[in-house]
């Protein structure tokens, strides 16, 4: 590992919070070495209890993430917030608000990081479990993550973490129905944020219905609980929730990791893969006869049989 590297990973093992800062940049930059500064941090982790927080925009997440993460470093947590954003790529403005309305929040030593893109390679999650990783071995033990309830990368968040809470609000309409399915299944806590607000009443009715029509019986059925995040109403309630259901998921813990690690492994292992058959020269060589012979059907069939006949027989022509 290159020098700068190895300073970077010793000073973050020793709780360095501006190395931290840095690593944590360049790896989600995918600058070279990132995945040897990565495998050195690997077995310092483990630790760190990660909870997803999700609903739909403007829910309250970022407020009550803050609360919770005040009232969880008040109960002696080593708390971190990992806000993932992708909205922010086109409005720098909501990203810099969100920031604001934790640090507001937070007790000084809260550490609070965005991640509003991409990176250069890997989607929002993989930069998302890089952050974490590298976050479990500078020794935060709980570790919030907000994700915006709205595709994929919400659904992973449950991959990620040791429970998920989902935030719904009154006044979004038929909220269940609005709510995606998959949204409904990795909800562990279920928040009414808002309670505040007319209509919360109804939107805990409505989802403890759906919920009792759902639940399969297998693990402990969801829970339901109302807060006013604004007015940090609620707040002490839904940590005890919190941790009682990180609690009671602990005996599942290192099977839920071996499972995590195999999912990275295989989803590293695709990309890795993906990226060999779009270089592979059957493909250039068929694509250039294609090009010259306009009138050939490419045969997708003929070509994937190719490239896999190829993988395990040397040259790669059809
Ligand atoms: N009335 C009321 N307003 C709240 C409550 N919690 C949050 N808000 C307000 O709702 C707005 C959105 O709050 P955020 O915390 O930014 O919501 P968010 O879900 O993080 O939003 P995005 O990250 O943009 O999706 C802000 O104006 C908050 O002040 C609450 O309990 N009651
Ligand atoms: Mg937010």
């Amino acid at each position: 590992m290159e020098r700068e590297w190895e300073r970077l990973v010793g000073a973050v093992l020793h709780r360095d919070v501006r190395a931290l800062s840095r690593l944590a940049s360049r790896v989600e930059d995918r600058m070279p070495g990132w995945q040897q500064a990565m495998q050195a941090l690997l077995p310092y982790t483990g630790a760190a209890r990660v909870i997803g927080i999700t609903g739909p925009p403007g829910s309250g997440k970022s407020t009550l993430t803050g609360r919770l993460a005040a009232c969880l470093a008040g109960r002696g947590w080593d708390v971190a917030i990992v806000a993932v954003d992708p909205s922010s790529l086109h409005s720098g403005g909501a990203l810099l608000g969100d920031r604001l309305r934790m640090a507001e929040s937070d007790r000084g030593d809260v550490y609070v990081r965005s991640l509003a893109s991409r990176g250069a390679g890997g989607g929002l999650s993989q930069a998302t479990r890089d952050l974490v990783r590298i976050l479990d071995a500078f020794g935060k033990t709980l570790i919030l993550v907000e994700t915006v309830g709205a595709g994929q990368d919400d659904l992973d968040v449950a991959h990620l973490a040791d429970i998920v809470a989902v935030l719904c609000v009154p006044g979004l309409g038929d909220h269940v129905q609005a709510m995606k399915s998959g949204i409904m299944e990795i909800g562990d806590i279920f928040v009414v944020n808002k309670a505040d607000v007319a209509g919360a009443d109804q939107v805990a009715a409505d989802i403890e219905q759906a919920l009792g029509l759902r639940h399969s019986g297998s693990g402990p059925r969801p829970l339901v609980l109302r807060t006013a995040a604004a007015r940090s109403l609620g707040i002490e309630e839904l940590t005890d929730a919190l941790t009682q259901r990180l609690a009671q998921r602990e005996p599942e813990r290192a099977a839920r990791r071996l499972h995590q690690l195999e999912m990275e492994t295989m989803e590293l292992a695709m990309q890795r893969l993906r990226q060999a058959l779009r270089e592979h020269l059957a493909c250039i060589r068929v694509r250039e006869r294609y090009a010259q012979d306009g009138t050939t059907l490419l045969d997708p069939y003929e070509l994937s049989d190719a490239l896999f006949r190829a993988e395990s027989k040397g040259p790669p022509v059809p």
